[in-house]
């Protein structure tokens, strides 16, 4: 087989806004549901390993970013908006200083070369957001409406890749519920009312599609789509039919939940089925009335889950990985599998599936954890098992795209060292290295091998 790539292939590395930008209560920002939770006692549990007041600083460092980026050849750096730092206070009053930040950065992205790729909210709605009911409120297709209209407005002659939402089975729908309904929300409010939790999901998929909508309708002349975590559930038992069932039926709920309205304009069976009581009613037609057509999808791809038939409804459950290797060397790679098979699967599942006209890996990457005793630290910089999972991720790409599949884009996760909720700025998945306390930043070396990679292949 040729391992080929299309010249105008989108190499990528991604981020999110509150992940990184630190800045928490600067340049007129204001709350996001992170800054207020952290904040309250009760919740702590949730932040007891750190709050993403400053991080990286990348507010203050993203110059130097960008150009550590354009010296490793970097061709699309995918990042978010701070919806709170736009609109601090409520939806009528627009952050000037915001903008020209935002402005600033999409233009020297754009001077130095590389694409900006932005997703409208990955994870950090505002609190005057969630005061109002947050996505369980049908006001917050409104409200996402408006702050889309104002990005695309203020930045889309810049930015000519959107996307409308990240993985909103982990920021929407675990705000009331575990992502199994398993127990209570993990996120921000941190409630557990199912009604809550699926019709958030719906107001989701509904403000999704009115961003779609309202960019095609401002004339705005990029592409648009919206990124989700899709990844297999495997059968725990191969010699259990009802157990290969229920990977397809996990699939469905998870991911399908998201993928079916978006891609084709309907809930899946599995939701119709086991949750309509949670949906408001007349759903299912709602959503096919206000379907509206997406560019492209993005996938998220870290590690594959396991499933097994249970005897009551929904007649699933997550099972445990029958094959576990644990790969734990020296605190990397923390509590996943390592299987780049599972992209191949994942890739193919979506094409199959949904058929997609175009599909972008928006995050792959591996973490890897800090020295406890030295936190402010960051991880080995001579990061060589990141290399090899990055490498063999981007081999099954070259299956991929060898299958005739239109993958355009592959993003590592992340960019540089991140804040990760719950666990704080402990676990790395960075291109470059951030000493928390300094920030001094130290590019890694799978970011030199990755920028010797691009430019071998464009
Ligand atoms: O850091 C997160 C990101 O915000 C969403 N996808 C998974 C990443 C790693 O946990």
């Amino acid at each position: 087989m040729a391992f080929s790539f299309p010249k105008d292939f989108l190499w990528g590395a991604a981020c999110s806004a509150y992940q990184i930008e630190g800045a928490w209560n600067e340049g007129g920002k204001g709350l996001s549901c992170h800054d207020y939770y952290a904040r309250l006692p009760e919740y702590e549990k949730f932040y007891e390993l750190g709050r993403p007041d400053d991080c990286a600083d990348f507010y203050h460092h993203y110059r130097e970013d960008i150009d550590i980026m354009a010296e490793r050849n970097l061709k699309s750096f995918r990042f978010s908006i701070a919806w709170p730092r736009l609109f601090p206070n409520g939806p009528d009053e627009i952050n000037q200083e915001c903008v020209d930040y935002y402005n600033d950065m999409f233009s020297y992205l754009n001077e130095k070369g590389i694409i900006p790729f932005v997703d409208l909210f990955h994870w950090d709605l505002p609190q005057w957001v969630l005061d109002r009911g947050g996505a369980a409120s049908r006001e917050f297709i409104d409200l996402f409406e408006g702050f889309a209209r104002a990005c695309y407005a203020n930045f889309g002659d810049k930015v000519k890749y959107w996307s409308t939402t990240n993985e909103p089975s982990v920021s929407i729908f675990c705000g009331y519920a575990d992502w199994n309904l398993n127990g209570g929300g993990m996120f921000p409010p941190y409630e557990d009312d199912r009604t809550k939790a699926f019709t958030a999901c719906h107001n989701m998929n509904l403000a999704h599609m009115r961003a779609v909508k309202a960019y095609r309708e401002m004339g705005q002349d990029g592409k648009i789509g919206a990124v989700i975590d899709a990844f297999p559930f495997y059968p725990y038992n191969f010699n259990d039919k009802r157990d290969m069932e229920a990977g397809e039926q996990m699939w469905d709920f998870y991911a399908g939940k998201w993928l079916g309205p978006i891609l084709l304009g309907k809930y899946p069976d599995v939701i119709v089925e086991h949750f309509s009581q949670y949906m408001p009613e007349g759903y299912q037609e709602e959503i096919a009335a206000a379907y509206e057509p997406v560019d492209y999808i993005g996938n998220n791809y870290y590690a594959p889950r396991y499933a097994k038939y249970s005897p009551e409804a929904p007649y699933y459950s997550p099972a445990p990985d029958p094959e576990l290797v644990p790969v734990k060397e020296g605190g990397e790679f923390v509590g996943m599998k390592y299987y780049p098979e599972g992209l191949f699967d994942t890739i193919r599942m979506l094409d199959k599936k949904y058929h997609p006209k175009e599909i972008i890996i928006t995050e792959n990457g591996m973490s890897a954890a800090r020295d406890p005793k030295n936190p402010a630290v960051p991880s080995k910089i001579n990061d060589e098992n990141r290399i090899r999972y990055m490498r063999s991720h981007i081999m099954m790409l070259s299956r991929i795209l060898e299958q005739g599949i239109n993958v355009t884009g592959y993003y590592v996760w992340a960019i540089e060292d991140t804040y990760e909720h719950g666990s704080g700025c402990r676990y790395d998945y960075g291109l470059i290295g951030i000493n928390y306390d300094t920030k001094e930043r130290t590019p890694r070396d799978s970011f030199n091998w990755y920028g010797e990679f691009i430019k071998a292949n464009t």
